[in-house]
């Protein structure tokens, strides 16, 4: 028996990927593990590929309905995708072939908070889930899972199907045994609270539980994670960030934080690691996370003693940090926990903590409503994510974003956002390469004057003219509905959003 699994009804049921698609049919609803390129199955999202290609070119139909914990990669949201093999996906996609699929209506995509979506799968809100593939780092003698490098719903869609197949990774390093810490709520209705109360609290066991019966196939793989690497941060992402810390520094100055108790979250990219970078030369000291994703950013703060603690359910690493990562996991390990999304993302957790959310956007408008989704309010990019479960949440929820968009035919901030994700009674905190907009506490009017202050300077002109327009016509909210989506319909009849 291998190291890698150490039980014995288990290591009989090794087989190909190929044979382990044998269980996975046309129409099956398959939960699969993956969150931001990290834990997804490496080998049965090609097999099941391959399978959905022989039967279509038999003239026959193939495709099944995929949940995740967010993002996968090329190798599972990819192929499946390249192979028309998903009929509906949820509930975060960052695959340019699927998007393409839910755009052109060919796939049905489903939008869900990630917090939310465990409970609704075993709630039944989507039927009965048939098959569950979840890459683990290692099989325990007693069966139970050392998780890999994400958590995501791996419990609630191993609870919930019929069929486990398992995926066994021997690419993820085994010293991960330790980082995690398993805990699922009781089910509806007989819920007590859940007892995080500092970032770093452990409330759960190191590894995942499953019923063994359910276990049809163990396929052994030895993949890297997709792991791509960030672009070095441009001037307007150092600007941003420059901005951020900031806000950071007035709070402190307004008696509203300290430098020892700064909570972050932090959604992924360019901008947030260029905050990271800048808070290795600030004054703040025993920073924690209270996040989703932890980011090469994080390792850097961990490895120079300033941040302590990050809580999340996945890696989002580059390449040199996932070998790093791989190398020291028994040191990051004391720093970093995983967690089930539905606990990284909770809302009751959120809310005690008293976290700084700061996550990206597509565009806000004047009022301070954010559109984290659909480009001009039609076309899907990635998803809400767990934007939703932190901003509501926050202490302070913010937004980081470039001010402009496509070389600047694009203004982020609109008169009326396109979309609405996240409306003006949760969004507190703009920040562009202009500088912040602190809407806490303002009017409506007042916070369009603000809004407008961060915006670029080629956009400040036409947004005044609207809010004067709008203003003339009343209302506790003034808009001109019938040119509220001017910028909108200008940019699809020329090609910008200028005039
Ligand atoms: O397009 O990819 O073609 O270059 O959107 O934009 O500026 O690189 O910023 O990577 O942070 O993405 C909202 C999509 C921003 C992201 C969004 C185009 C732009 C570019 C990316 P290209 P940037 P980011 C925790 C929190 C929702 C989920 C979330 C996101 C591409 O932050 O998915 O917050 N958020 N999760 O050109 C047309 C506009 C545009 C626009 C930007 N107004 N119109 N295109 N773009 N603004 C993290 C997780 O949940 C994992």
């Amino acid at each position: 028996m291998s190291e890698r699994i150490a039980n014995a009804e288990l290591a009989a049921k090794v087989m190909s990927a190929d044979e382990a698609a044998e269980f996975v049919n046309h129409g099956d609803k398959v939960g699969m593990s993956g969150f931001t390129g990290a834990g997804y199955p490496k080998a049965l999202p090609a097999a099941i590929a391959a399978k959905a290609k022989t039967a279509q070119g038999a003239g026959g139909e193939f495709k099944i309905d995929v949940f995740t914990g967010a993002s996968t990669a090329d190798a599972a949201d990819g192929v499946l995708a390249e192979a028309n093999a998903i009929g509906f996906r949820t509930p975060y996609n960052s695959d340019r072939t699927l998007r393409g699929q839910f755009n052109q209506g060919e796939a049905h995509y489903s939008d869900i908070h990630l917090s939310h979506l465990g409970q609704q799968v075993q709630q039944g809100f989507f039927g009965t889930m048939d098959v569950a593939i979840i890459e683990c780092t290692k099989i325990n003698e007693d069966g139970s899972l050392v998780p890999s490098s994400a958590v995501g719903n791996n419990v609630e869609y191993a609870d919930a199907a019929d069929r486990i197949i398992l995926e066994v990774n021997s690419w993820q390093s085994l010293n991960l045994e330790g980082m995690h810490d398993i805990y699922a709520p009781e089910q509806l209705w007989d819920r007590t609270p859940i007892e995080i109360n500092d970032v770093g609290d452990r409330i759960g066991e190191t590894f995942q539980r499953i019923d063994l019966s359910k276990v049809v196939a163990v396929v052994e793989t030895d993949d890297a994670d997709r792991n791509t690497s960030f672009k070095e941060p441009d001037d307007v992402s150092k600007q941003i960030a420059a901005n951020f810390l900031q806000f950071l520094e007035d709070e402190v100055a307004a008696g509203r934080l300290t430098y020892d108790n700064y909570i972050m979250q932090s959604g992924v990219g360019n901008v947030p690691n260029a905050v990271m970078a800048g808070l290795l030369d600030s004054k703040f000291e025993n920073i924690t996370a209270y996040t989703e994703v932890i980011q090469d950013g994080m390792l850097d703060l961990i490895d120079a003693g300033k941040m302590t603690m990050a809580s999340a359910t996945s890696f989002s690493l580059s390449p040199e940090y996932a070998e790093k990562m791989n190398e020291k996991a028994d040191f990051y390990r004391q720093h970093i926990i995983l967690r089930p999304q539905a606990i990284s993302n909770h809302p009751e957790v959120i809310r005690r903590v008293g976290l700084i959310a700061s996550n990206g956007l597509i565009e806000a408008d004047i009022y301070g409503n954010v559109n984290s989704t659909n480009v001009s309010g039609t076309k899907v990019m990635n998803g809400i994510g767990g934007s939703g479960d932190f901003t509501r949440n926050a202490y302070i929820s913010s937004f980081v974003t470039p001010s402009v968009a496509k070389d600047g035919a694009i203004s982020c901030i609109v008169p009326f956002s396109s979309h609405i994700d996240h409306t003006e009674h949760d969004a507190m905190v703009f920040v562009t390469e202009y500088g912040y907009a602190d809407l806490r506490g303002l009017s409506p009017r007042q916070r369009a004057e603000k809004m407008i202050s961060v915006a670029h300077p080629d956009y400040r002109p036409l947004l005044r003219e609207y809010v004067e327009r709008a203003n003339e016509l009343g209302g506790h909210t003034p808009h001109d509905l019938a040119t509220a989506f001017e910028f909108h319909t200008r940019l699809a009849q020329t090609g910008t959003m200028k005039k």
